[in-house]
């Protein structure tokens, strides 16, 4: 474990070196990125969407966040969580230990914070080019399960990914607190579509539980316990989590729990 996070130091610091903080990423050298293959020694990442009129809930994008009859079929909700068995865990972090143990940064400043009752918490932050942080073990058996966390938004909204390769492919779900709006989306690399938007109060500088589940087909978010938005998609089958947000904004999280939902 230790040679390993060794390791993923040295990734991240060649990562970073790369890529000077303040620059623009082109959509092209975004795109590039996106194509590499996963079993190269270099990680896969990228900017995931680079037009944030298709990211972020605009007066003049919500018209295109609207789930269609087409391709997002929103399944009815539900008022319970699915029930996860304790010894179906597959991963969890209090950072208790002052330590961010198996998880790849790219871009923006994430460092480990203690509030006044002693508790240790994680900071994501960051000027540009979406910080984001992605679970960096082989999460290639990690199908159906949840991922539950707790979020608390201080500026702007976070993008909770499931079933990611890196910043390559992923599901997200984005939780906005400016406009209490949750909102699922799938990226392949190139393009970025949005589904199962739903208006759902999100208050900041306040944690919320958050539960990201997917399970064959159907997605399901789940915030303090509450159904906030629930769909079918079929792009991504498999893949470890991560995290990602707008520049300028802060988000905190702690807990981080992945539960199998395999039966
Ligand atoms: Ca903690």
């Amino acid at each position: 474990m230790k040679r390993a996070f060794i390791f993923l130091s040295v990734v991240v610091l060649c990562a970073c070196s790369t890529q000077p903080s303040g620059e623009p990423i082109e959509p092209s050298k975004a795109n590039t990125e996106a194509a590499k293959p996963s079993n190269t020694s270099e990680p896969t990442y990228i900017t995931p969407p680079i037009n944030t009129n298709t990211l972020f809930p605009t007066d003049t994008a919500t018209p295109t966040l609207e789930p269609t009859s087409t391709n997002t079929p929103t399944i009815t909700p539900t008022a319970t969580m699915t029930p996860i068995p304790t010894e179906s865990i597959l991963y969890y972090e209090d950072f208790e230990d002052d330590r961010v143990d198996n998880w790849f940064v790219y871009r923006g400043n994430w460092s480990l914070n203690k509030e006044a009752d002693g508790n240790t918490y994680w900071l994501g932050t960051g000027p540009n080019n979406y910080p984001q942080t992605w679970y960096s073990l082989d999460a290639s058996t990690w199908t159906d399960y949840a991922f539950e966390s707790k979020v608390r938004i201080v500026k702007g909204g976070v993008f909770i990914c499931i079933r990611a390769n890196k910043g390559s492919s992923f599901y997200n779900a984005y939780l906005s607190s400016g406009d209490g709006w949750v909102i699922f989306a799938d990226f392949d690399g190139k393009t970025y579509n949005t589904f199962g938007g739903k208006s759902f109060p999100i208050q900041n500088n306040k944690w919320h539980t958050v539960r990201f589940e997917v399970q064959e087909d159907k997605l399901r978010l789940y915030i303090d316990g509450e159904l906030a938005t629930s769909a079918t998609r079929t792009s991504h089958v498999k893949g470890g989590v991560g995290y990602y947000m707008g520049g300028g904004e802060e988000v905190h999280f702690d807990d981080l729990k992945v539960y199998s939902l395999s039966d």
